[in-house]
């Protein structure tokens, strides 16, 4: 049997999560937004223009287009900055051995991430073979937990909502994999993520006899 397995990439194949945090964070201090690591959980999944827009949110601040655009590059400018000497040490415990297993027995494996920097990230972590397709930011237009970007990366590998397991660390991509009718893996925080279907700490929890069961089922 065949299933299409999925990921995230932000906080479930690396952690880049803490580069936005960082990120956000300076654009929030400059803004006077008192912005924490709960705060943030908010944002996880969300795409960049989203993000700041919950941030303003947050401190009820109006501001105008030109200046939104402005901060938004600041922000992907630190991001980068953060992510330009990433390497393999990168990659977060116990992936790498589920995507050997997955590709050693034959399941198609795609990206699917809000991100628009995923193909950088990929790239430099040494990753980019595993994956029979890749659905990042650039793809889609609308943000999780719109279910769109999980339902293009199926249609991608040729397999139905019904057939495709969904690896997520945030809230909304866990709603989103609920809306397309998919399995829906929580990594993190079972309490933050109790919307998931199942739930890991970290892919170092996922044994093989769990992956296989989710094949056969
Ligand atoms: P970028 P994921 C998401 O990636 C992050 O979780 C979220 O925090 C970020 O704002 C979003 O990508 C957009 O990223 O600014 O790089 O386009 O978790 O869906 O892989
Ligand atoms: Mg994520």
């Amino acid at each position: 049997k065949q299933k299409a397995f999925i990921f995230d990439l932000d906080g479930v194949i690396v952690d880049t999560a803490k580069y936005h945090y960082l990120a956000w964070q300076k654009i929030a201090n400059r803004l006077g937004i008192y912005f924490t690591h709960e705060h943030n959980e908010l944002l996880k999944g969300v795409s960049r223009v989203q993000s700041l827009e919950i941030i303003l949110g947050l401190g009820k601040v109006e501001a105008s287009q030109e200046d939104k655009d402005t901060w938004l590059v600041e922000k992907n400018e630190d991001y980068l900055n953060y992510i330009t000497n990433m390497e393999a040490d990168e990659i977060l415990d116990g992936v790498l051995p589920v995507l050997e297993w997955l590709k050693e027995s034959n399941q198609p494996i795609a990206l699917g991430s809000a991100s628009k920097n995923a193909r950088p990230i990929l790239e430099k972590v040494g990753i980019m073979d595993y994956f029979d397709a890749i659905v990042d930011g650039n793809d889609v237009t609308n943000a999780k937990p719109d279910p769109e970007v999980f339902l293009i990366a199926a249609q991608k590998l040729g397999k139905t909502a019904q057939d495709s397991i969904v690896f997520e660390d945030s809230v909304a991509g866990i709603q989103a994999a609920n809306i397309a009718g998919m399995v829906s893996i929580g990594i993190g925080d079972k309490s933050v993520l109790n919307e998931a279907q199942f739930n890991f700490k970290n892919f170092t929890e996922i044994h093989t006899q769990f992956l296989q069961t989710l094949v056969n089922k």
